[in-house]
């Protein structure tokens, strides 16, 4: 029976206790910032996290003396007008605005802080809430366009951003947990945010307000860099594809506007102008494929070719069908567009 008990012990209370600590790290948590903004949210978070626990366990404790006395002194004589009264203005005025107050007024001054305008000299960026999938363009100091790129957001560290986020659909909302709150996007208006990433790293962004059936796979990378890699990085986005190198990759370029690909996607350099999916000027520099929901790899990207509904259904990238050597063409071609 001992041994029975000491093997489910650790499952009930070892389980949920590590699943708490893990929920506090990683690549998309607001409990372990990677920027200003997260960081006075998490300063907030905590204190709240730790009275409203005080609290429930003040009110429960107090519930239960309650119960234990009505069984134990059915015949105790009530509190007197004086007490009750006295109770109702100390635990039912008193304690609540005391609780209350200060967080109010701190949430209040944090949120002014993180939603103050971004300075003149940041470096503005587009972003467009698609269905499913984020499109994302650098603008140059006139707020000309000068790359595009889709669900990788390259960020130089410590350097403000000004966000311009916009949706062509439904409402949207950009979240990148370790960086920043939630601003959402909305059809036919320009939500302006701003962000700074203190630390460099990879982390995760996802969609904060439910838009259709692929909402939880519309998420993105958060590339934070060094200023040095960032202006190398957008250099390069900012380039025309490269033409393709090999006669498997060029024959691969035909495939793709004999498949009807470029209705869709636009390839800078080529007559591939479509604006409905992601641009893939580039797309062989990017981490992920269909607004990180598997990696960019040679097999997924034939799985994704082949038969994106399964891996995204709904998503609006139709199926496509093609000979064996026709779409190992098209890889060779696509997996070129560094
Ligand atoms: C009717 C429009 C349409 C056509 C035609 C189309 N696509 Fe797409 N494609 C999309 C959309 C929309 C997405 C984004 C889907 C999502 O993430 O929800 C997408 C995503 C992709 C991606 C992932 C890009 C990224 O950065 O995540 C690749 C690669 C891709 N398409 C390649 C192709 C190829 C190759 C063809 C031709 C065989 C093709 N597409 C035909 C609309 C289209
Ligand atoms: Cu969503």
């Amino acid at each position: 029976m001992a041994s029975r008990k000491s093997s489910w012990l650790p499952v009930v209370f070892g389980l949920p206790s590590i699943s708490l600590l893990t929920a506090c790290s990683g690549v998309q948590s607001s409990l372990d910032p990677a920027g200003a903004a997260a960081q006075l949210i998490a300063d907030l978070w905590w204190p709240m996290l730790v009275v409203a626990t005080l609290v429930t366990a003040l009110v429960l404790i107090l519930l239960l003396i309650g119960i234990f006395r009505a069984y134990r002194h059915r015949s105790a004589r009530p509190l007197s007008s004086r007490q009750s009264r006295n109770l109702v203005i100390a635990g039912g005025i008193i304690l609540p605005l005391s609780v209350t107050i200060p967080f109010a007024l701190s949430s209040f001054s944090i949120g002014r802080t993180l939603y103050a305008p971004p300075p003149d000299n940041a470096l503005a960026i587009e972003v467009i809430g698609k269905r499913w999938w984020w499109e994302i363009h650098y603008l140059d100091k006139s707020g000309d366009r000068i790359a595009t790129t889709a669900n990788e957001l390259h960020v130089p560290v410590g350097e403000p951003i000004k966000l311009l986020l916009k949706s062509d659909n439904v409402i949207h909302s950009f979240w990148v947990p370790n960086i920043q709150g939630k601003t959402d996007m909305m059809p036919g208006q320009v939500n302006v945010t701003s962000l700074v990433a203190d630390e460099p790293g990879v982390y995760r962004g996802q969609c904060a307000e439910y838009c259709g059936a692929q909402h939880a796979l519309m998420a993105f990378l958060f590339v934070a860099e060094s200023e040095e890699d960032f202006n190398a990085w957008l250099e390069q986005q900012a380039q025309p594809a490269l033409m393709p190198e090999t006669a498997q990759a060029a024959q691969g370029r035909e495939v793709f506007f004999d498949a009807g690909c470029a209705s869709c996607h636009s390839i800078r350099g080529s007559r591939a102008q479509g604006d409905k999916g992601p641009d893939l000027t580039h797309l062989a520099g990017r981490r992920t494929l269909a607004a990180a929901t598997v990696p960019n790899r040679i097999g997924h990207l034939g799985g994704w070719i082949t038969d994106p509904q399964h891996i995204k259904p709904e998503s609006l990238m139709p199926p496509t069908e093609m000979p064996p050597d026709d779409l190992k063409a098209l890889l060779s071609y696509l997996e070129g567009l560094e």
